[in-house]
């Protein structure tokens, strides 16, 4: 219909000229403030662990070890991450696709309180002591059905929040025929396929298998069954967030120091494959679990190793961007060049040492995924170590470097210098405590010391008493850690209230000049869709039918705290 494509194009241009619309804007500062105030909560509760584990902080009887991993590892990788992901997502939508639809914007409300809700609703269980599950909450470990209830609200927010994204994008391609989606929401959809794919596992294992046996309902549960379905979600949403974090690197970076997107088919083609192959990295988690054939554990390496390879395609695609960038600035020299770069904005500083972090925890990665090396780190501290490096500092130090744009270009104030400096600051307090920490875990894991304990002497038995050292320093970098959290927090809440006004713009670099056109197959998201079907298909109906044709008698639920 003609009038509408020139009021949709109208629009656009408004959206460009002025910034977000305040009715988006306000969208997606509230789930930016929920998601800092959880970092707020979870880095607390995170010093409390830590400085537990050291040995010198004797944790009262109303709040034990349990409870607290269980609420930190809900706070970060639940709630803050997804908080995260979705008011960014939200803004480049907004932004690129001509501001949301009013239908879209009421979903995303609805969706933000399902989401609140529903986590309200695990907390009072967690709070009382009756679900220290923690996050994994891995049968035949039960917690109140209440905090079951809650994850279902908040699957069903996500769900509403997907539906509001694919109609906002539908909408844009049917106005819009023939040109390729905006790249920051390309990888938006990518993002919120890969966040319905991942949340239908966990919501099969919570609704059909957990709530009835907690209810009750039913005597057992197949314990191997619910761990397949918990993974295919848990490996898949930490992927989510990284996948969040690569879309600012590729799409966002380039222009904050000054330079250009570079092959906007190669960009595309990561977002593709990540989306196709994500959701069986799941069995990763499951090397070491019985009831799963050796010939399945076989394929799943390569698997997991496939969705290694688009990672190796980022890392040289952005060192190609930031190597140009720096040449055209006059950089000279073999490595000389680097001088170049802008070291002290905090907007490209953060996000450098979070991909350059990525380096030595895709590296554990791949050790993780070999069944001979897995032996060895499994559920030991190690594997802590490992995923503070992905997630708290290749994730999390990317979303710190985004909220010193995206907050000032939500709430129409800028970044001030001084803001700046403390950006700079917090990001070198957090990498000095996430490099202490990580690498004391590490260490500690590869001597055996076990993750998900809480501090024991073992009877001051003298090999144990050898990783002391390390938790001690473990302890150090946790607080470190808070203090850049306090930090973190606080420059995020003044940006958005009390910074002076002014206008701040969403960095989105342009294409290199003279760059190849992207053909139009990669537009194709009914194919990818499909084909990610299929590799699921591929990867989990022989085991799962394994495991429900051969299952064992189904286990009792059992409270152990
Ligand atoms: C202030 C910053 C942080 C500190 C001091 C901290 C510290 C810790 C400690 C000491 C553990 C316990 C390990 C164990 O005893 O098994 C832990 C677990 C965990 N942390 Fe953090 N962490 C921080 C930030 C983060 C961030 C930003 C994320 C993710 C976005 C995160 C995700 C997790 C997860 C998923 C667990 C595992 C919980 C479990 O085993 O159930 N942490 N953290
Ligand atoms: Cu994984």
């Amino acid at each position: 219909m003609q009038p509408a494509l020139k009021q949709n194009s109208f629009k656009e241009k408004a959206n460009q000229v002025f910034g977000i619309s305040l009715e988006d804007a306000r969208i997606s500062k509230s789930y930016l403030s929920v998601a800092f105030i959880a970092l707020l909560l979870g880095g607390l509760l995170g010093l409390l662990q830590g400085l537990n584990r050291a040995g010198v902080l004797t944790l009262p009887s109303w709040a034990n070890y349990y409870q607290i991993l269980t609420a930190h590892g809900l706070l970060l990788v639940v709630v803050m991450s997804a908080f995260f992901t979705i008011g960014y997502f939200y803004a480049g939508l907004s932004h690129t696709l001509g501001g949301l639809l009013p239908k879209v914007r009421k979903m995303a409300w609805i969706g933000f309180w399902m989401k609140i809700f529903g986590f309200v609703l695990v907390v009072i269980p967690v709070l009382m002591n009756e679900a220290s599950v923690m996050y994994t909450f891995y049968p035949p470990l039960a917690a109140h059905p209440v905090f079951y209830f809650g994850l279902v609200f908040i699957v069903l927010g996500i769900w509403m929040l997907s539906a509001g994204a694919f109609i906002q994008v539908a909408n844009w391609r049917k106005n819009h025929k023939g040109q390729h989606l905006p790249i920051m929401s390309f990888f938006a959809t990518g993002v919120f396929i890969l966040l319905v794919g991942a949340t239908a596992f966990v919501a099969v294992e919570v609704l059909f298998m957990i709530i009835p046996w907690t209810l009750g309902w039913v005597d057992g549960i197949n314990v191997m069954l619910s761990r397949t379905l918990f993974w295919a979600f848990g490996h898949t949403a930490v992927n989510i967030w990284y996948l969040t974090a690569v879309s600012a690197w590729y799409v966002v970076i380039p222009k904050i120091i000054g330079g250009n997107r570079w092959s906007d088919l190669l960009t595309r083609m990561v977002v593709i494959p990540l989306v196709i192959m994500n959701i069986t990295g799941g069995f990763h988690h499951q090397i070491v679990d019985p009831a799963i054939s050796e010939g399945i554990k076989y394929m799943h390496v390569f698997m997991s190793l496939a969705i290694g390879f688009p990672s190796l395609m980022t890392a040289y695609a952005l060192f190609r961007v930031f190597e140009r960038t720096a040449r055209q600035k006059g950089g000279k020299g073999l490595l000389g060049w680097f001088k170049k770069m802008p070291w002290g904005d905090v907007r490209f500083l953060s996000p450098f040492i979070a991909m350059v972090a990525f380096i030595p925890a895709g590296a554990g990665g791949i050790v993780q995924s070999t069944n001979q090396l897995d032996q060895v780190v499994h559920n030991t501290m190690w594997v802590v170590g490992h995923f503070h490096l992905t997630l708290g500092m290749s994730v999390v130090m990317t979303f710190f470097g985004i909220s010193y744009w995206l907050v000032p270009f939500l709430s129409k104030r800028v970044l001030t210098p001084a803001m700046n400096k403390v950006g700079v600051i917090q990001t070198i307090i957090w990498t000095a405590g996430m490099v202490i920490m990580a690498i004391s875990m590490h260490i500690v894991g590869l001597f055996g010391s076990p993750r998900r304990t809480s501090f024991t002497t073992y009877g001051n038995f003298a090999e144990t008493l050898g990783w002391n050292p390390y938790m001690a320093a473990v302890g150090i970098g946790a607080t470190f850690l808070l203090i850049a959290v306090i930090l973190q927090v606080y420059a995020v809440f003044n940006m958005m209230f009390f910074a002076p006004k002014g206008e701040t713009e969403f960095p989105i670099a342009e294409e290199e000049p003279g760059a190849a056109k992207t053909p139009y197959w990669t537009e194709r998201w009914g194919v990818w869709v499909v084909l990610m079907l299929l590799v699921i298909s591929m990867a989990y109906v022989i085991p799962i039918v394994d495991m429900i044709v051969n299952a064992p008698p189904g286990s009792p639920p059992f409270k152990t705290w």
